[in-house]
């Protein structure tokens, strides 16, 4: 076994050990179709008020430029669906957010990682991200062989959907890459034909119209109005292009314990909501990703459904 693939080995068992679901790894460079498509959706407007996304335009489409020196990109998928039901006549939470920011929970597996690579390989440079920097993580996911892009525009594991985070981590070292895998949608058109507030065409997604957008994203400003009647209870992101999505029926639940269901937060009634003090909510929300959009955010979202 030559060196390269001896290292690619250790690096997909640091991967279980650490209780990753899945493990790609492709050549770190230059997105160059991606890089086409995504200049087009900002030309668009489709970002709506994420202004961030259009920082470090040339970083994000090239991990050479925003790790210098990098030979590999490792991408890791971390399981988060639970078979947690929430009363539908209650405000509503996607899943993502059910236990504890997954930003922190993977941030510190992702620092063990490094830490065992340079014990098991030897002194390696690089660096690691978990959805907040300029990375295209669906791309890298794609390129990785694990997963195709679907039309809701999530990426999906032939094996088990697609209720998973994505994190990569991106290295100075030569690895054995994969090859993308074909894509499953065929003539399906579920996730189109479901979202509420028509967010989505085949592969790609206007941001500033969907939920998730609308209730997270969108801060310090009311949420028009045009789109109240069609939030269907979502106060903090929405789920419903995965739900209806064939390839979830294979989702397992995950057994990662940081992700746990916050029953107390889940099981609020919109009257619970409209009457929760901000002290409460900071007790409630300790970990959570709805800190992302405070008190008051969530009060607007809780008022707008
Ligand atoms: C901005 C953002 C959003 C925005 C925009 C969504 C989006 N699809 O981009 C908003 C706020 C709406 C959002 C919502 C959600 N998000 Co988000 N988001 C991001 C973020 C920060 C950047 C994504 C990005 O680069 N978008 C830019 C556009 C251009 O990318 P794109 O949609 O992939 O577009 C490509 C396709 O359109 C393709 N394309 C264009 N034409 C065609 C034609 C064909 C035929 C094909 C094949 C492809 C194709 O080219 C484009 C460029 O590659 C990533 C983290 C990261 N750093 O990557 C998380 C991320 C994508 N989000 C994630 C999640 C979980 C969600 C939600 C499910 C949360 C929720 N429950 O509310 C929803 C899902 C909504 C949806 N249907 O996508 C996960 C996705 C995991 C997965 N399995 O795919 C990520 C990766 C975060 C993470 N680390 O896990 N998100
Ligand atoms: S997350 Fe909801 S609003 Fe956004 S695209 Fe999917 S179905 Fe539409
Ligand atoms: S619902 Fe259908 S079209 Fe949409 S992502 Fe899933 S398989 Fe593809």
């Amino acid at each position: 076994m030559s060196l390269k693939s001896k290292h690619t080995l250790i690096v997909k068992q640091i991967a279980q050990e650490l209780g990753f679901s899945f493990c790609g790894i492709s050549k770190s460079g230059f997105l160059e179709i991606e890089a086409k498509d995504f200049e087009s959706w900002l030309k668009k407007g489709n970002n709506g008020k994420m202004t961030y996304m259009e920082n470090y335009f040339d970083k994000r489409v090239d991990t050479t430029l925003l790790v210098p020196d990098s030979k590999s990109v490792i991408t890791l998928m971390s399981n988060y669906y639970s078979d947690y039901k929430q009363n539908p006549e209650n405000p509503k939470i996607s899943r993502y957010a059910f236990g504890n920011d997954y930003h922190e929970v993977i941030k510190d597996k992702l620092k063990q990682f490094f830490i065992l690579i340079n014990q098991k390989i030897g002194e390696v440079s690089g660096r690691y991200f978990v959805d907040s920097a300029p990375v295209m993580e669906k791309a890298w996911a794609k390129k990785s062989g694990l997963v195709w892009q679907g039309k809701n525009t999530n990426v999906i594991h032939p094996k088990n959907g697609s209720f998973f985070f994505l994190s990569e981590i991106i290295l100075d070292l030569e690895l054995d890459y994969s090859t993308p895998i074909k894509d499953y949608c065929g003539t399906c058109t579920k996730c189109i034909d479901s979202c509420p507030t028509n967010a989505l065409t085949p592969y790609s997604i206007n941001g500033s119209k969907c939920i998730s957008y609308l209730t997270i994203e969108l801060k310090d400003e009311l949420i028009p109005i045009e789109f109240h009647q069609k939030l269907e209870n979502w106060i903090f992101g929405c789920d419903i292009c995965q739900e209806v999505c064939p390839w979830n029926k294979f989702s397992l639940v995950h057994n990662e314990i940081q992700f746990e269901p916050k029953i107390n937060l889940l099981e609020m009634n919109k009257k619970q909501w409209q009457e929760l003090s901000e002290e409460q909510f900071k007790i409630l929300a300790k970990n959570s990703p709805l800190k992302r959009s405070k008190w008051k955010g969530l009060k607007r979202n809780v008022e707008s459904i």
